[in-house]
């Protein structure tokens, strides 16, 4: 059993629309403490994290709400750090996806300090690489895998000697919506690619099984990014960004399922969950029942659905 810390980041400014702030309320409307203290976990909600002023970032043509975006990042890296120092699995409930500039450089922070390479899974439409030269929108949660991969100009969000995280040892599934500089860089800095293609050919479970064995064999520590456009509309309609073609919702069940057996899973964003285009709560709910599958809920263990 875990103990676990819940932190909240009530962002939107990293994405174009409003919105996005409102997820960690209906995370928590949707029960997400409760489910994993169901499961026999113990759960600490630290509310929502205040953001630190980031007043010395002067306003980057490139890059939308920097400052805002930075003041998240700064608050999560050392709220995210501070929890996994304590022993406990730091859940982000977003907000949009910039905020994983914070989450991720905050586990990177740790998993040098204990001397385990960190491993970051993430689960995505998009590939989130652009940077503030090469984003077609300025929009910040478009960037956060270039930030942390250390890519680019980005204006310092972060103190400069922030640990990095090898493209190498970021894995992407459910990709489907690259952008054309986008699709160079990845290529360019090896970042592991399986697209929506990959998952038809592959399925789930063996991509799954190679992942692992790789985090497994370096013995690291494995952050987890879980954006809602992950899944197909149909079943996660709350997104700002929504694209056809995404994962369903066994596909998503299985990775958590496989992430639960393999005790690899070191912290997890919940992000762009938008409450104001959901459909009567039915994306917090299944980012919920995802969470549950992750911490140990087993497909017999599922209580029968109603509606
Ligand atoms: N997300 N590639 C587009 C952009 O504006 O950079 C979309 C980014 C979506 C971001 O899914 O977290
Ligand atoms: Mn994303
Ligand atoms: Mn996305
Ligand atoms: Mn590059």
């Amino acid at each position: 059993m875990k103990t676990i810390t819940l932190i909240g980041a009530p962002i939107e400014e990293g994405s174009g629309r409003r919105g996005a702030a409102m997820g960690p309320t209906a995370l928590r409307i949707a029960g997400i403490d409760t489910v994993l203290a169901e499961l026999g976990h113990t759960v600490h909600d630290e509310g929502d994290v205040r953001p630190l002023p980031a007043r010395d970032l002067a306003n980057h043509p490139g890059a939308n709400n920097l400052q805002m975006v930075a003041a998240f990042a700064r608050a999560l890296h050392d709220g995210v750090h501070d929890a996994a120092r304590k022993g406990h699995f730091p859940i982000i409930l977003g907000g949009d996806h910039a905020l994983s500039m914070g989450s991720v450089s905050g586990m990177a922070r740790y998993a040098d300090e204990v001397g385990r390479p960190l491993f970051v899974l993430w689960l995505d439409a998009h590939a989130d690489f652009n940077s503030p030269d090469t984003s077609p929108s300025g929009n910040m949660h478009g960037m956060p895998v270039a930030f942390f991969c250390g890519e680019a100009e980005f204006a310092p969000i972060l103190a400069g000697d922030r640990p990095l995280v090898d493209p190498k040892k970021v894995y992407q599934i459910g990709i489907r919506s690259v952008d054309a500089r986008e699709r160079e860089e990845i290529a360019e800095h090896g970042v592991n690619v399986y697209d929506m293609r990959a998952v038809d050919e592959l399925g789930i479970a063996q991509i799954m099984r190679q992942i692992l064995d790789e985090v497994r064999a370096a013995n690291g520590l494995l952050h987890v990014s879980l954006d809602v456009d992950f899944m197909d509309p149909e079943i996660a309609p709350g997104v700002g960004t929504t694209v056809p073609g995404g994962a369903t919702f066994r596909e998503a069940h299985l990775i958590m399922e496989m992430l639960c057996d393999s005790d690899l899973v070191s912290s997890l964003d919940v992000v762009e969950l938008n409450p104001f285009l959901d459909d009567r709560g039915k994306s917090a709910r299944i980012l919920v029942e995802l969470t549950a599958s992750l911490f140990g809920r087993r497909i017999l263990d599922r209580p029968t659905r109603s509606a």
